[in-house]
C-alpha cells in the first residue's frame, strides 16, 4: 500500500530497539561510496546499457588509493557500485559478458570488486556492495521471472566470492512500478550474508534519508511506519508495520555520482554543512568519492577530503567535558563544569540501545536557552553564539528518555554554513 508524501501518520511510533547489527552500523557513522563503471569513461550519470565495454580501461586503477582516501576521511565502511543501472559488472560474472571480462583493462582478467575488497581489508574498513535492480542491458529484464533469476545469480556471486559484506545497497531508481522477487533475494542474503545491512528495498534494515543532498532534518526517526524509496517518485511507501530503520544520507562530493571532467568537488563549507546535517543529526553519512577515468580519486577531491577531516578534527577533537552530569528529576539533567567555560558547540548523545526514546530536548544556561530540538539519537550537534557558563540544564522529553552524554566545544564558529541554500541544489542531471 502506498500514499503520497503528504500523508500524515497520527499513531505514535512504537519503541523498537535496534538489532546489534543496526547499532554497530549506526556507530560507524561515516561510509564512502565509490561510483565507478563504464559511465566514468563516457562522462555520463546514467547510460542505457549499450556503451561498449572496450571503453573501460582505467590505466592507473589503484583501489588502495580509493580506500586510503576513505580512511583519511574517517570512514568506517566503503560501498562500491558492483553494477549500476547500465548493467556493466565490475567483477568477472558468469551471468553476462557485459563486464570487466570484455574490457581491455588487465586484458579482461581484472576484478574491481576483488581489488576494493583487498584494499578495504588492508585499511580495516568494512565493504558493502551496490547491485542495481534496474538493469538497462540485460536482455531478460523485460521478463520478470527470468530477470529475477539473473539478478539473484549475480547477487549470489557477490555474496559468496568476496568475503563478509557489511551492507547491500538496493537503489530504487528506475524501478518504479516494477516488483522484484524480494523473497528470493532475501533468501540469498540470509543464506550467505545474514549480517549485511539492507539498504532501502526488500526487507530493509536501514533506510534512505529521502534526498541525495546528504541532509537529514529534525526529527530523525529511527522507527518509521513509511519511507521513501527513490527520488524519482513522489510516492512514500507505507510499511506493513513500523520498523527500526535508521537513515543513511547519501551525497556525492561532486555534482555527479560518476566522475566527469567538467565536474568539481563541493566546497569545504558545503561538506561541513553536510556533516552537521547528517552525522550531527544522528544519521549515517555515505559520501561518494568517484574515481576518475585513470582509476584514481582525483587530487583535488583527495585534498578537499583532507581539509574536511582536518577542520572536523580542529572543531571536535578537544571536547570540554562537564565534571559532573546528573539527573535532577525525571528528564531534567544538570551538567556542571568546575569553572566557567566558553562554548559555541554542544554535542549530545542518547542511550538508544533499548530504542530511540528522546522526542525533544532543550539546553539552557541560567535563563538563556542555548539550544533546542527534537532528535538526539546517536549524536546531535548544536551550534550557537558563544556562551560562558559553569552549568547547563538539559531537559529531555520522551518515553523514559536516557541522556547519555553532553560535551561542549569552543571552535570559533557560531553558525552552520549556507544550509537552506544548499538543500536540493545538487542533484545531478542524467
Ligand atoms: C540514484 C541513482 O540513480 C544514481 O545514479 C546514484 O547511484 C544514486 C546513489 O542513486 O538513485
Amino acid at each position: 500500500m502506498s500514499c503520497t508524501v503528504l500523508c500524515v501518520t497520527t499513531d505514535p511510533l512504537p519503541l523498537i530497539p535496534p538489532t546489534p547489527g543496526q547499532l554497530a552500523w549506526q556507530r560507524q557513522e561515516l561510509g564512502v561510496f565509490f561510483h565507478f563503471g563504464v559511465n566514468t569513461f563516457a562522462g555520463l550519470e546514467w547510460s542505457d546499457g549499450t556503451l561498449d565495454p572496450s571503453i573501460f580501461n582505467p590505466t592507473l586503477l589503484d583501489a588502495e588509493q580509493w580506500v586510503a582516501t576513505a580512511a583519511d576521511a574517517g570512514a568506517r565502511y566503503v560501498i562500491l557500485t558492483a553494477k549500476h543501472h547500465d548493467g556493466f559488472c565490475l567483477w568477472p560474472t558468469d551471468t553476462t559478458d557485459y563486464s570487466v571480462r570484455s574490457a581491455p583493462w588487465k586484458d579482461g582478467k581484472g576484478d574491481v570488486v576483488a581489488e576494493v575488497r583487498a584494499a578495504a581489508d588492508k585499511y580495516g574498513l568494512d565493504l558493502g556492495l551496490y547491485l542495481s535492480p534496474w538493469d538497462r542491458h540485460a536482455p531478460c529484464y523485460p521478463d520478470p521471472a527470468a530477470y529475477d533469476r539473473y539478478y539473484q545469480d549475480q547477487l549470489r556471486e557477490l555474496c559468496t566470492r568476496y568475503g563478509t559484506l557489511s551492507e547491500l545497497w538496493f537503489d530504487g531508481a528506475g524501478s518504479q512500478g516494477r516488483e522484484y522477487d524480494w523473497v528470493g533475494i532475501g533468501e540469498v542474503i540470509s543464506r550467505t550474508q545474514p549480517q549485511a545491512m539492507i539498504f532501502n528495498m526488500g526487507n530493509p534494515t536501514i533506510r534512505w534519508v529521502g534526498n541525495e543532498d546528504g541532509l537529514a532534518s529534525d526529527p530523525v526517526d529511527y522507527v518509521v511506519a513509511e519511507t521513501d524509496f527513490s527520488q524519482y517518485t513522489v510516492q512514500t511507501t507505507r510499511l506493513e508495520r513500523a520498523l527500526y530503520l535508521p537513515p543513511e544520507c547519501d551525497v556525492s562530493i561532486r555534482r555527479g555520482w560518476f566522475w566527469a571532467d567538467h565536474d568539481r568537488p563541493k566546497s569545504l563549507d558545503h561538506l561541513m554543512a553536510i556533516h552537521y546535517r547528517s552525522v550531527g543529526m544522528g544519521a549515517n553519512l555515505l559520501l561518494n568519492l568517484p574515481p576518475d577515468d585513470r582509476g584514481l580519486i582525483p587530487d583535488e577531491d583527495v585534498d578537499r577530503i583532507r581539509q574536511w577531516r582536518a577542520e572536523l578534527d580542529r572543531r571536535f577533537s578537544n571536547p570540554v567535558e562537564p565534571d559532573a552530569l546528573s539527573e535532577l528529576s525525571p528528564g531534567v539533567w544538570r551538567a556542571t563544569f568546575d569553572q566557567p567555560v566558553r562554548l559555541d558547540h554542544l554535542q549530545l548523545t542518547e542511550d538508544f540501545t533499548t530504542g530511540q526514546r528522546i522526542r525533544s530536548h532543550r539546553v539552557s544556561s541560567g535563563d538563556r536557552l542555548v539550544a533546542s530540538g527534537q532528535t538526539v539519537g546517536a549524536r546531535r550537534i548544536h551550534v550557537f553564539d558563544d556562551i560562558e557558563t559553569a552549568e547547563l540544564t538539559i531537559t529531555v522529553r520522551g518515553q523514559e528518555p536516557r541522556l547519555e552524554s553532553i560535551r561542549g566545544f569552543r571552535t570559533g564558529v557560531t553558525s552552520i554554513p549556507g544550509i537552506e541554500y544548499l538543500a536540493g541544489t545538487e542533484a545531478p542531471a542524467h
